[in-house]
């Protein structure tokens, strides 16, 4: 979980008096209750739902912000109602090309800007992006956005806005620092120091290739004879179709198996069966390929926001004497 300031404080996400306006570039301008969300058709998408910056603490030379490495990520069922569903209902006027999302939390001093972000219209209008009110079957959790929040199938997280209140369509991106400046990606290669134009960064938006080792785990002492290596891999707007393991720190390559159906926007587990032989260290690392032909590269390029990390995933272990 991550927020920036934290949850609301509950009576403004308090189901019986929460409302949700959409205004701005619309016909009709709306406000819902929660009981309202019931009379459009519900729908469900698994997702994976990824902090851009999962993964800063491996960029070289180090990026300032929370040092994620693995755990920023999470994959889940949402359930809710098409968010293209309300803005047909609104009626988009011609003019309209992006959605601002506000939720209900607040920054502890009025001097910290607040979270608002935006979404282009043709994103908003996806028919698999949705107004999430359930998690995995059960009501949404408060921290992870209760009662009402945006699932971007395939966009990085920070696009997701949890407590969601206010909708406005409008003509610009939003304004204020959680657009202009936080989570914007050099669309050129940078070097540390680099003074960079605003033309030359975008907002971060789709997620790229990655895969994870989940077991074993960094650092742990594994038995000599056959271990399961396992983890998940995910992508963007496309679907992964291999992930290959190396357990000689990228000498050889092997194929793993995908385990289940590969749904979209979902992440895929994998397996890999090692013979393991001991004793001694060892390096096994992950890497994912996508039906576009993206690869996960060694390591990511390096950008100021630390962002959008998908370098090959890295793990250590040592076998234990037979
Ligand atoms: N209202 C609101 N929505 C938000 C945030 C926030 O601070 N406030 N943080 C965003 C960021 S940066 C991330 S990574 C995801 C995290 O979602 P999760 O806590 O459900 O994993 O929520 C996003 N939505
Ligand atoms: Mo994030």
């Amino acid at each position: 979980m991550r927020s920036h300031f934290g949850p609301p404080p509950p009576d403004r996400i308090d189901k019986a008096t929460w409302r949700l306006a959409l205004s701005g570039l619309v016909e009709h301008p709306l406000i819902l209750t929660f009981d309202d969300l019931s009379k459009f058709e519900e729908v469900s998408v698994t997702s994976v739902v990824q902090c851009s910056g999962n993964g800063r603490a491996f960029h070289r030379p180090t990026v300032p912000g929370v040092q994620w490495e693995r755990g920023a990520v999470g994959n889940a069922r949402w359930t809710g109602i098409r968010l293209r569903d309300l803005l047909r209902r609104a009626g988009l006027k011609s003019n309209a090309r992006h959605l601002q999302l506000q939720g209900a939390d607040r920054p502890v001093a009025a001097t910290v800007p607040l979270f608002v972000r935006s979404i282009p219209v043709e994103k908003a209008l996806h028919p698999d992006t949705i107004l999430a009110y359930r998690m995995n079957g059960a009501p949404l959790p408060l921290l992870h956005g209760a009662p009402l929040r945006l699932i971007a199938p395939g966009w990085m997280a920070d696009a997701c806005v949890k407590w969601l209140t206010d909708l406005t369509v409008q003509e610009e991106e939003a304004t204020g620092y959680y657009m202009e400046t936080a989570y914007r990606h050099p669309i050129r290669p940078v070097r540390p120091g680099d003074v960079i134009a605003p033309q030359d960064l975008k907002p971060v938006e789709a997620m790229i290739v990655k895969s994870l080792i989940a077991q074993p785990q960094q650092g742990s002492t594994i038995p000599s004879g056959k271990v399961m290596v396992q983890g998940v891999a995910w992508t963007g707007e496309g679907r992964i179709v291999r992930v290959d393991v190396s357990t000689d720190d990228g000498q050889t390559w092997e194929p793993t198996r995908l385990v289940g159906e590969g749904a979209p926007y979902a992440w895929r587990q994998w397996q890999f069966l090692w013979q393991t032989q001991g004793p001694g260290p060892r390096t096994i690392l992950s890497r994912a390929t996508d039906d576009r032909g993206q690869v996960q590269p060694m390591t990511s390029p390096w950008n100021p926001g630390g962002f959008l990390w998908n370098g090959i995933d890295r793990v250590q272990v040592r076998i234990r004497e037979a």
